[in-house]
């Protein structure tokens, strides 16, 4: 690995919403790493990322940013759709990745880098589940591990979004926003999702006529745990993600992000962050500052490949339960000795 300067070169590829936002991250925020490439296929918008980065240069291809020799390793935050072969080509050069979620849009493709990383002998790749790095998620996870309230029974998770981009579809609400719920459980509870049902109400009449919002997908475990999501995204009010465990001998809840707490004027309360940028950031700037150590140690650690091939055999499941009404069991290959 070559280091510019002692801190590590990182090529960004893809300058969209998350993809900026990591350069923003990597060039102002954390510490042990500089931009040294960013890309996307946008031409212009790729010169404009760059531009007052020093050092950075700009490409619109993936191959040849890898193939830059200040480049030590790669942040993928392009459309998912594209994963796969950036992956690969990281692979090939033996570059350390971070990989936005999802790894790869369906689980045939995951469970294709889970073989050719396995074929490295070892893990060069961290998924990019930030919960696991939010600091409430932490704190719920530690008291889990503990078992300091028995053995967990049940999650019930809510995750709210205030509005859904253009384009938002049925199957993107598995896809985008409860394949984090499909993470934290298989994380808290340290257990596969075997089986997924979805149901869904009546819709709100502030979402897009063809999304179905709310709906409120089941999850079972192999230990036989029950897990419920309430996904809203369509909610208008803020951003809203909660986790409350249920084990045998109490309850533990996240995610009652109040922040400062006023009573005034014959009211009280607090206020909701508006997106996942903000409810998240600190999250974001942890996930990114500990691969960045990780690799300067010649490490690898945090959600595996694995993670990212489990999370999208869930997708599928769930995207055909929710089509079907019926309880769909999961398809799962056989876990590696790599992951542990
Ligand atoms: C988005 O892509 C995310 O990753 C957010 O965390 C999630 O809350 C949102 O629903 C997704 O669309």
């Amino acid at each position: 690995m070559t280091q510019q300067h002692g801190t590590l070169g990182v090529a960004v590829i893809g300058t969209g919403r998350m993809g900026a936002d990591h350069v923003r991250r990597i060039d102002d925020v954390i510490s042990g790493a500089r931009v040294a490439a960013v890309v996307d296929i946008e031409a212009e918008r790729v010169k404009r990322v760059a531009h007052g980065i020093e050092g950075c240069t700009p490409y619109t291809d993936p191959a040849a940013a890898m193939a830059d020799p200040g480049v030590d390793a790669v942040l993928i935050a392009s459309p998912g759709a594209a994963h796969e072969d950036a992956l690969r080509t990281a692979f090939a050069r033996g570059l350390p990745v971070l990989c936005e979620k999802p790894l790869t849009p369906d689980p045939a493709s995951a469970l294709r880098v889970v073989q050719a990383e396995q074929q490295l002998g070892r893990r060069q790749v961290q998924v990019g589940f930030m919960r696991r790095y939010d600091a409430d998620y932490l704190k719920l996870k530690a008291l889990l591990t503990q078992s300091a309230y028995g053995r967990p029974l049940m999650l019930h998770n809510k995750h709210r979004n205030a509005d859904t981009p253009p384009g938002f579809t049925n199957a993107m609400m598995i896809h985008d926003s409860v394949v984090h719920e499909i993470d934290v459980t298989r994380w808290l509870l340290d257990e596969e999702i075997t089986a997924v049902r979805v149901l869904r109400p009546a819709p709100t009449g502030n979402a897009p006529a063809s999304l179905s919002d709310p709906q409120l997908i089941l999850f079972e475990t192999a230990a036989g745990q029950v897990v419920d999501t309430e996904l809203f995204v369509n909610c208008r009010f803020g951003y809203q993600v909660s986790c409350e465990a249920v084990c045998e001998g109490g309850i533990a809840r996240i995610g009652d992000d109040h922040g400062v707490f006023v009573n005034a004027a014959g009211k009280w309360g607090g206020s909701i962050t508006p997106g996942f940028v903000e409810r998240f950031g600190e999250a974001y700037n942890r996930q990114v500052q500990r691969w960045v150590d990780a690799t300067r140690r010649g490490e690898v650690e945090g959600p595996s490949c694995w993670d990212g091939y489990a999370a999208a055999a869930v997708c599928a499941a769930g995207v055909r339960a929710q089509a079907s009404g019926e309880r769909v069991e999961v398809e799962l290959d056989e876990r590696p000795a790599l992951y542990g």
